[in-house]
């Protein structure tokens, strides 16, 4: 019955193409446990659970029996009360202060927990999780971006969290966390994975129309085969097709933040339109934007400043590889100045996908 339950609510909803799976768990109605907080956060809620179910069932038990015991036999019998016996002090003494110390024992194991699970390792590997209406996306120390979070076993993770529009909440079921993401501020949660395998990520925060399917997954790898999935994303992103490549560092590289694409000027000048056409100048005169306008723009943003716009584009010099320029120059002739989408690398190659789309090798090809 469990099970049929779980696909029900697992059933992809339509036009969801490959939402992450829930693997079964070998619990009634915990998920898999995969992180250290799994085992300690069970234990709590399990024994919470069982001391209630046990007053519960000791409370109803005295009702139903106590009805039955001293229910009036007759009208008379009813109405003819009589003295009340006194109170026990051993038996409230005793229903006070046995509570108290397993309430109090709780107290200080929840305490303990609360602690922990809000206070990261110092040594933890960071990677920012960014929350945006609807979808996650996760950047690493090695300067990689990601829509999916990976992360080796047996490591201590530290996520910081950041909003860029709503709140979110970013929740891991099979680890036990969650917490939010909050516009302009940082927020932070932090696991060490103990198993390897693959577990569904949710937003736990209801951010508008498609909340629900702000779905991604988090893969978790062994030692080396994480090292092994960083090299080859790298390898792959420098290898992707120079538009392809231009689109990925337009938006990465905060391009995209004061360049628009629709034609209307932000801090910058849009670039819909801008290949080919004369660019007239600040200060008077014009230039033909051809590709060496472009890198130039780039390169040196005060060389040629452009009519109506401050000087308030940082240079790029020095912080993206030759090949990255070029992906740049490449993007903006064929697709941000035409308005045509770019040219994709064929499916399972895709740094841009959406984080529904299946990895090439979820594995990363290691295990
Ligand atoms: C802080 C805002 C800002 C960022 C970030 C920024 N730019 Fe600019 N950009 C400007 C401004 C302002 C101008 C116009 C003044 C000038 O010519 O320097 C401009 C001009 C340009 C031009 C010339 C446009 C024209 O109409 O002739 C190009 C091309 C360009 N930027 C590309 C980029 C690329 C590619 C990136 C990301 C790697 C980027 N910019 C990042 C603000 C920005
Ligand atoms: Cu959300």
């Amino acid at each position: 019955m469990n099970s049929m339950l779980l696909q029900w609510l697992q059933a992809p909803p339509a036009g969801l193409p490959d939402p992450p799976k829930v693997p079964e768990s070998p619990w009634f109605w915990m998920p898999n446990s995969a992180s250290n907080f799994a085992s300690p956060i069970d234990a709590t809620f399990n024994a919470l659970m069982w001391i209630s179910t046990v007053c519960l069932i000791g409370v109803a038990v005295s009702v139903v029996w106590f009805c039955r015991k001293y229910r009036a036999t007759s009208r008379e019998a009813n109405e003819a009360a009589e003295s009340q016996m006194d109170h026990s002090n051993t038996l409230e003494i005793t229903w006070s202060i046995i509570p108290l110390f397993v309430v109090i024992g709780f107290f200080v194991v929840g305490f303990k927990q609360f602690v922990d699970l809000r206070t990261a390792p110092r040594a933890a590997y960071e990677v920012h999780a960014t929350g945006q209406r609807w979808k996650w996306g996760f950047e690493y120390p090695e300067g990689l971006t990601h829509p999916e979070l990976h992360v080796p076993v047996g490591r201590d993770v530290r996520i910081l969290l950041q909003s860029v529009d709503v709140l979110h909440s970013l929740f891991i079921p099979e680890f036990r966390v969650k917490m939010d993401a909050v516009p302009g501020r940082y927020t932070e949660l932090w696991f060490r994975p103990t198993k390897e395998g693959t577990f569904p990520i949710y937003c736990a925060e209801y951010c508008g129309t498609a909340h629900s399917d702000m779905l991604a997954r988090v893969v978790v790898h062994s030692p080396e085969g994480f090292q092994a999935w960083v090299a080859e994303e790298i390898r792959r992103i420098e290898a992707m097709p120079l538009a392809e490549l231009g689109e990925l560092t337009f938006n990465q590289m905060g391009c995209a933040t004061c360049h628009s694409l629709d034609g209307s000027p932000k801090v910058g000048p849009s670039m819909k339109g801008l290949f080919g056409k004369q660019e007239r100048l600040a200060g008077g005169g014009s230039v033909l934007v051809d590709e060496n306008y472009l890198r130039e723009s780039i390169l040196e943003p005060q060389a040629k400043l452009v009519e109506g716009f401050a000087p308030a584009m940082p240079t790029f010099k020095g912080q993206l590889s030759d090949r990255r320029i070029s992906g740049l120059v490449e993007y903006i002739k064929v697709s941000a100045s035409t308005g045509q989408p770019v040219v994709k690398a064929p499916p399972g190659s895709d740094t841009n996908a959406p984080p529904n789309t299946p990895p090439a090798d979820p594995k990363g090809g290691q295990q």
